[in-house]
């Protein structure tokens, strides 16, 4: 397979409601999306790059300049490519793994459509669907958390997560267990605490939360095993893992116990399916991450947490609680449940009103 061209296409996407994190708050996606043209037919790819560099150093701009001066050329310059090479290729680029995920998944998404072959299929996949939770951001009070969790156990979710910071943790985990019992609840801090706050975190460990996701910096292994011998709640890593090596590492150390794999952190499908493999060898339970992404990435995802260490509901909720109108056709949650796509490649694609309702910028870069 040749690679034609690729097209960066930015669309914006407003969030049903507003999505606050300890680093700030979401309220329309603006998304990079990669097309990937060959003659024997073409492929999508999501970059989940926020349009801030506040999740970690990408963003969305700086992925399309990477992409557009140095790793397109880079790929379109191969005589020949498939999802294998897309990684060997952009390897002498160091980071950008946001960027080079895209690149990977849209070229995969291509190859496999022309194989006719599901990427689930591909990956290893082991199931049909999978089990989902949902993501709770920091709300302005309690009353109004307990009514989002509300609804979100209503509409089925099997599991709980709830973004905190300091000033919004024990008190919300307890009023949430106070109010709906014994459900599967867990919480993300995306590194918001400090080794200093050990003895203040270990006060959660009185609730029984499933793990708790990136208490410290990202660039901390070390004091995360310290923090894990304080406390008793487990704790999953997920800026910290930018690969399997990094998996390996952190599992070695003892700084986690849990895995979130996001395959944008990662740099890719391939490389997320390596995480899992270590996680797998060494008994670390794995689930799939969210970055708000549309139907053409949570596609991808939910592929990918059909695989059989995925042990954990993942962040792969229904298309509505992200979007009034996905992308894509939407997924639906059916008994806590979404399906994986049965298709060719992802098994999903943009619908041509939408996107061109949604579409702000269009760049077409040629072979
Ligand atoms: O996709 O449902 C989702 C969001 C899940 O909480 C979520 N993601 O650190 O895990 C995380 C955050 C990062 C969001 S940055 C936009
Ligand atoms: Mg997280």
């Amino acid at each position: 397979m040749k690679i034609t061209g690729v097209e960066l296409r930015r669309v914006a996407m407003p969030l049903v409601a507003p999505f606050r994190t300890s680093f700030g708050v979401e309220r329309t996606r603006d998304v990079l999306l990669v097309r990937v043209v060959t003659p024997d037919g073409e492929g999508w790819g999501e970059c989940v790059a926020p349009a801030e560099p506040a999740y970690s150093s990408e963003y969305a701009d700086g992925a399309a300049d990477v992409m557009r001066r140095f790793l397109i050329p880079a790929l379109t310059a191969l005589p020949q490519v498939d999802a294998y090479a897309v990684g060997r290729t952009l390897e002498r680029f160091k980071g950008h793994r946001m960027a080079k995920a895209a690149l990977e998944a849209a070229v995969l998404d291509a190859w496999l459509r022309a194989a006719e072959q599901p990427l689930s299929g591909f990956l290893g996949a082991s199931r049909e669907r999978v089990p989902c939770g949902v993501s709770v951001g920091i709300a302005d009070s309690v009353p109004e958390l307990l009514d989002t969790v509300g609804r979100h156990l209503d509409e089925g979710y099997v599991r709980i997560k709830l973004k905190i910071e300091p000033g919004w943790d024990v008190e919300p985990v307890r009023a949430v267990r106070e109010r709906f019992g014994d459900i599967p609840l867990q919480v993300d801090a995306n590194a918001a605490y400090t080794p200093a706050d050990a003895p203040h975190l270990a006060r959660l460990d009185a609730f029984g939360l499933l793990l708790i996701e990136q208490p410290l910096a990202h660039d901390d292994l070390v004091r995360h095993a310290e923090l894990a011998r304080r406390i008793s709640t487990p704790i999953c890593l997920d800026e910290s893992i930018e690969s399997a090596e990094h998996a390996a590492a952190a599992i070695s150390l003892g700084a986690c116990s849990v895995v979130n794999i996001k395959p944008g952190r990662v740099g890719g499908y391939l490389e997320a399916r390596r995480v899992h493999d270590v996680c797998r060898a060494h008994g670390v339970a794995v689930w799939c991450g969210g970055m708000l992404e549309t139907g053409i990435g949570r596609g991808a995802n939910v592929a990918l947490a059909a695989l059989p260490g995925f042990t954990l509901p993942g962040d792969t909720s229904a298309s509505r609680r992200y979007f009034a109108t996905d992308l894509t056709a939407p997924f639906e949650l059916r008994d806590g449940h979404l399906d994986v796509p049965a298709g060719p490649g992802i098994g999903v694609e943009p619908l041509p009103d939408v996107l061109d309702e949604v579409t702000t910028a269009v760049e077409w870069i040629p072979a």
